[in-house]
């Protein structure tokens, strides 16, 4: 697997808070509250902060919401408990979202809280000062590219239709005395969360970069500054990046569909889910950002609350998991769950409970101990040398039902360096996955097939191009071979009607990708998958196998391409 790319020191001494953190807190806030996703009695489709945008609602009526914002019930050490109690080591809050609105006292424009709301208040000040007590590192968002409220910067063009824009004017006159005062005004700060670069150029990204380091050495900046200089980056949206980055990153995940308070989003996401992907970006060595969206009274939604106790109850016991972490040692995922590590410590977050028993092939480390990590009761288990197969076996004896139904976690105590067998291999449960990963690509010319950061294929659009698999089989038989896309839940974003052929020990399965059945992406609820029935294959005989994966014919005019999660087996019973 690549490893992380070697950091310069002091980027490295930057990041080291950060990469034990693994988890913060996002906050979205601002006037966009008070209308909470209506506008002239109607609701507005679409993130609650976009509102301005999707409404296409002119500046001096957008304005007039300032007046209306008063968030009487705000309470920074509220809010910092909310978060500590969760587990969160951080907070990033919008300073400055797209609607241009300062959420902070600013001398650059009245456009801000104090001077422009009847709060009066620099809610800012008092987070930094809460902060403070507890321990946690307070983070500013502010929106550098876009910014509605100005005729010279990206994004209103509603307003403004015409050109010309000056950019280089709004970021000399707003947007950098604008961070200036944040990083001046508010003590130490931990990371500049920039965001939708957008046009900005390489210049004007590193004069964020530098300012920010100069101001403050110790802040971090956001991949998305633009331009690749950010210390560290970010996943899409609501993405979880795949194992193996080259560089730390983290993920910004919403609690329900909007990231700022609108009041028709009931969509919240479970505690379990919410859990399990803290988990699961750990194990792909990120962090996890959550996001709440608080109201224009000032409070955090109870629903938000009330997961962000349970997530917090979950990291009381289980917090050693995730914090300090590095990523799953293997290259592949295990049909249970997921796996995060420490030197000499190895962590089974185990979220489908297997009853009695639970295997794992290919540690190569003679396990020394294993335990509930919640209550530190002892898990027995055996241990099986087989490294020449590949079928080294680890077995734990459990207890017959999860004592955590979220995600119950066992710790392994291996006394050393963690060494796994890192070989593509049919699982305890008899499946077998390949994801692209892990496959060799062979490109046609002009190909643009690549992977994107969740290690799905995109514009893979060409037929010349496939994949193919080595691996590993210790119980052959009969397997059903299912190709698994990805589609994005809000907008199309799959194409369909790829003629393939899938081809392992000399049987073939030609098949046209269907929208046959859909499946929860366990990941992640917004990107579900899409299942495509390929066929039955027999494997006679244990031993190693390949599987190609080659496209006969692809549609003209695919935007998305064939978005290949992976090729799975199950054996037929
Ligand atoms: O447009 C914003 C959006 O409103 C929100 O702030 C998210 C958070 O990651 N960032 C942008 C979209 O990616």
């Amino acid at each position: 697997m690549a490893a992380l790319l070697a950091l310069p020191a002091a980027a490295q001494d930057r990041l080291a808070w950060w990469t034990e953190a693994r988890f913060g807190m996002f906050i979205h806030w601002g006037i966009y509250t008070v209308p909470a996703g209506e506008w002239q009695g109607k609701p507005v489709p679409g993130l609650g902060e976009w509102i301005m945008n999707h409404a296409r609602i002119p500046i001096p009526e957008y304005e007039k919401l300032a007046a209306q914002f008063n968030p009487v019930d705000f309470d920074a050490d509220k809010w910092v408990a909310i978060a500590k109690n969760a587990g969160m080591k951080y907070l990033t809050i919008t300073a400055k979202h797209h609607d241009g609105f300062a959420m902070f006292g600013s001398r650059v424009s009245p456009y801000n809280i104090v001077d422009a709301t009847p709060f009066h208040r620099d809610p800012m000040k008092e987070l930094a000062a809460a902060c403070r007590r507890a321990g946690l590192k307070l983070c500013f968002y502010y929106s550098q590219t876009q910014d509605w409220h100005e005729r010279d910067a990206v994004g209103n063009d509603w307003d403004f239709p015409q050109g010309p824009r000056d950019f280089e004017k709004y970021f000399n006159e707003k947007v950098i005395p604008q961070v200036r005062e944040l990083l001046t005004n508010y003590g130490p700060i931990g990371l500049i969360w920039f965001d939708t670069p957008r046009n900005i150029t390489r210049e004007q990204s590193q004069r964020l970069v530098d300012l920010v380091h100069k101001l403050q050495p110790d802040c971090l900046v956001s991949g998305r500054v633009g331009n690749g200089l950010g210390d560290y980056d970010s996943a899409g949206d609501n993405q979880i990046s795949m194992n193996g980055a080259r560089r730390p990153w983290e993920t910004p995940v919403t609690l329900n569909d909007t990231w700022g308070f609108k009041k028709d989003d009931h969509h919240w996401k479970s505690s379990q889910v919410l859990i399990r992907q803290l988990a699961t970006t750990a194990s792909r060595g990120g962090n996890y950002l959550l996001n709440v969206g608080p109201t224009s009274a000032g409070v955090i939604p109870p629903e938000s609350v009330e997961r962000l106790a349970d997530v917090g109850r979950w990291m009381h016991a289980n917090g050693e998991s995730i914090y300090s972490t590095s990523a799953n040692p293997y290259p592949y995922d295990v049909s249970w769950g997921v796996l995060t590590s420490k030197p000499g410590r190895l962590y089974l977050h185990v979220f489908h409970w297997p009853g009695r028993e639970l295997e794992m092939y290919g540690l190569l480390n003679k396990v020394q101990h294993a335990s509930l990590l919640a209550t530190g009761a002892a898990v027995p288990f055996a241990q099986k040398g087989d490294p020449a197969s590949g079928f080294t076996s680890l077995k734990l004896t459990l207890p017959p039902s999860a004592p955590d139904p979220d995600d119950s976690v066992v710790a392994l105590d291996v006394g050393g360096k963690i060494e796994v067998d890192p070989s593509l291999k049919q699982q305890p449960d008899g499946t077998i996955t390949l994801p692209p990963i892990l496959g060799d690509t062979h490109k046609s010319a002009g190909s643009e097939m690549r992977l994107d950061s969740r290690g799905v294929t995109e514009r893979w659009t060409n037929a010349g191009d496939w994949i193919e698999w080595n691996y590993k089989v210790n119980r052959p038989g009969e397997f059903q071979v299912d190709l698994i896309t990805s589609q994005q839940k809000y907008g199309n974003g799959w194409d369909g009607g790829q003629r393939l052929v899938a081809r392992t020990a000399g049987q073939d399965l030609a098949a046209t990708v269907a929208d046959d059945e859909k499946e929860v992406n366990p990941a992640n609820p917004y990107w579900p998958y899409v299942v495509t029935k390929l066929g039955r294959v027999r494997l006679d005989k244990p031993g190693a196998y390949s599987l190609s994966l080659k496209p006969q014919s692809i549609p003209d005019g695919q935007k998305y391409g064939l978005t290949l999660v992976h090729v799975r087996m199950t054996p037929v019973k």
